[in-house]
């Protein structure tokens, strides 16, 4: 049916009222935490509905709002497709519209929860040490203006306002993919307040929680073809779907204000006590790889996860990534198989149905490559061993902003950092040179880091340049 003539989706069943606000309303949140809370919500019961907040742009919203805040998931199996109509968001929030109405809301004592998916810049820190950024030009601003711009600046205002009216604090729950991301949220929001009012700070510390959380679950952009083809199945036009893959997992540190959270436990959420093995478990296996796949990938010619996938030298390379470089400097979690895990994943990278972009991933690699390569890097070489798949990733990942591909095509590279990595890049002739240009980036690397890795990554770049990405890959493998 032509998108003009289907009818809108509209959500059947009234908005539930709102205990939760989420900052960052992307297609991952909306795909796997939206929907563990719907669930756990028709489990248990309790007041969780979703306010949702977009930071930067009102696409989400001008989508989602004709619609009443539902739409539909698609789950993608390589045996056939199964779409599912979410109604847990009750509304939509543009941030830079209304500030004042986000900081109203997040102050209401009916949240409870403000949760985050603002990707790893939306933290303001620097990604080599986890600290705020205090010369980021959003915390700058929200130090001194009252209506902020930042994730960590609407935490710490809303925060405010709550000491003020003697309300207790909403749990600040990170959903992005860093390493003890719930650590990092709240040493950036103390960090944060400190600057604003000392006694702030110490209300928070006191009084405030920040679990930590692993979240996973595979979820591409949504393309325009997905629009048309969720159309097709379910007869209604929704202008904003979110496609995933069937597998979903939550772990979640159980340390909330007041113990006040929906029954994530209900529906498949993992509580514990200690998220970190989880974290480094997907972090570096899953993230890790899923970065050298899209770097060496894209280099190599493949549109997606699933085509690199599809090419045997790419299948074996990951699969040594895994057995010889991450899982030897890894601790599993309790009752985890590493090899077991590394399985599965090969397996939910090569669903053909799952069309992830080589180009998505590769996004802002100058945040994601500390937690998913350079930690292990870092281990691996205390330990006095070696890893070439992933000393050539990172390779990769200097090559790739360079901005050209192999082809001499130009290479659309989106990164905080893009203009100055490719400035450094540009201002050196050779491999030796550019690597050693790149490698300077503190916020990256640290100096000990970057004296281990001049070598290899030399090595590994001219390669790249002399064989082109497949064969280089091949080499390793
Ligand atoms: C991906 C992740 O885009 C990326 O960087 O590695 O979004 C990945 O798909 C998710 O973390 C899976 O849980």
């Amino acid at each position: 049916m032509p998108a003009d003539t289907a009818p809108r989706l509209d959500r059947v069943a009234p908005a539930p009222k709102v205990g939760i606000v989420h900052l960052g309303l992307g297609a991952f949140f909306r795909a796997h935490g939206a929907i563990f809370t719907e669930e756990a919500i028709a489990a248990s019961g309790g007041e969780w509905g979703i306010l949702g907040v977009s930071l930067q742009s009102a696409g989400t919203r001008d989508a989602l709002a004709p619609q009443g805040g539902s739409y539909i998931a698609l789950e993608l199996a390589p045996e056939g497709v199964k779409p599912h109509a979410v109604q847990v968001i009750a509304g939509v929030l543009v941030a830079p519209e209304d500030p004042e109405a986000v900081l109203t809301a997040m102050a209401d004592p009916a949240v409870q929860i403000v949760s985050l998916t603002v990707t790893e810049k939306g933290y303001c820190h620097e990604p080599s040490t986890g600290a705020l950024n205090l010369t980021h030009p959003d915390i700058v601003h929200d130090i001194a203006q009252a209506l902020p711009r930042s994730a960590p600046g609407y935490i710490v205002r809303a925060l405010q306002r709550r000491k003020a009216a003697g309300v207790a604090p909403f749990t600040a729950m990170t959903c992005d993919n860093l390493p003890h991301n719930g650590k990092v949220l709240r040493g950036v929001v103390l960090a944060l307040a400190r600057e604003i009012d000392p006694a702030l700070a110490d209300w928070i510390a006191e009084k405030g929680r920040f679990p930590a959380t692993m979240v996973d679950r595979i979820v591409p952009a949504t393309k325009p073809e997905d629009i048309a083809q969720v159309e097709a199945l379910t007869g209604c036009h929704d202008a904003a779907p979110v496609m995933h893959e069937p597998f979903r997992q939550w772990v979640i540190e159980d340390s909330f204000v007041n113990g006040a959270r929906p029954d994530w436990g209900a529906v498949g959420a993992q509580m514990v006590a200690d998220v970190t093995p989880y974290e480094h478990m997907k972090l570096r296996m899953l993230n890790g790889t899923h970065s050298a796949l899209a770097y060496l990938g894209y280099l190599a010619g493949h549109e997606t996860i699933a085509d690199t996938m599809a090419d045997p030298v790419f299948a074996r390379f990951v699969k040594k990534l895994w057995a010889d470089e991450i899982i030897p400097a890894l601790t599993p979690p309790p009752g985890e198989s590493l090899a077991a895990y590394a399985e599965a994943l090969a397996a939910r990278y090569a669903n053909p149905a799952i069309r992830h972009r080589t180009w998505q991933i590769a996004m802002d690699g100058s945040q994601k490559l500390p937690q998913r390569i350079l930690g292990t890097l870092a281990e691996t070489f205390a330990a006095g061993r070696t890893a070439p798949g992933l000393v050539l990733a990172v390779a990769a990942w200097m090559r790739y902003v360079g901005g050209t591909d192999e082809t001499g095509a130009p290479i659309e590279v989106k990164d905080p950092l893009a203009a100055r990595l490719r400035a450094l890049s540009d201002g050196a002739d050779t491999p030796e040179g550019k690597v050693a240009a790149l490698l300077g980036l503190r916020d990256v690397f640290s100096a000990e880091m970057a004296a281990l890795l001049q070598a290899p990554v030399t090595e590994a770049y001219g390669r790249l340049v002399d064989l082109g990405a497949r064969k280089a890959v091949e080499e390793v493998v």
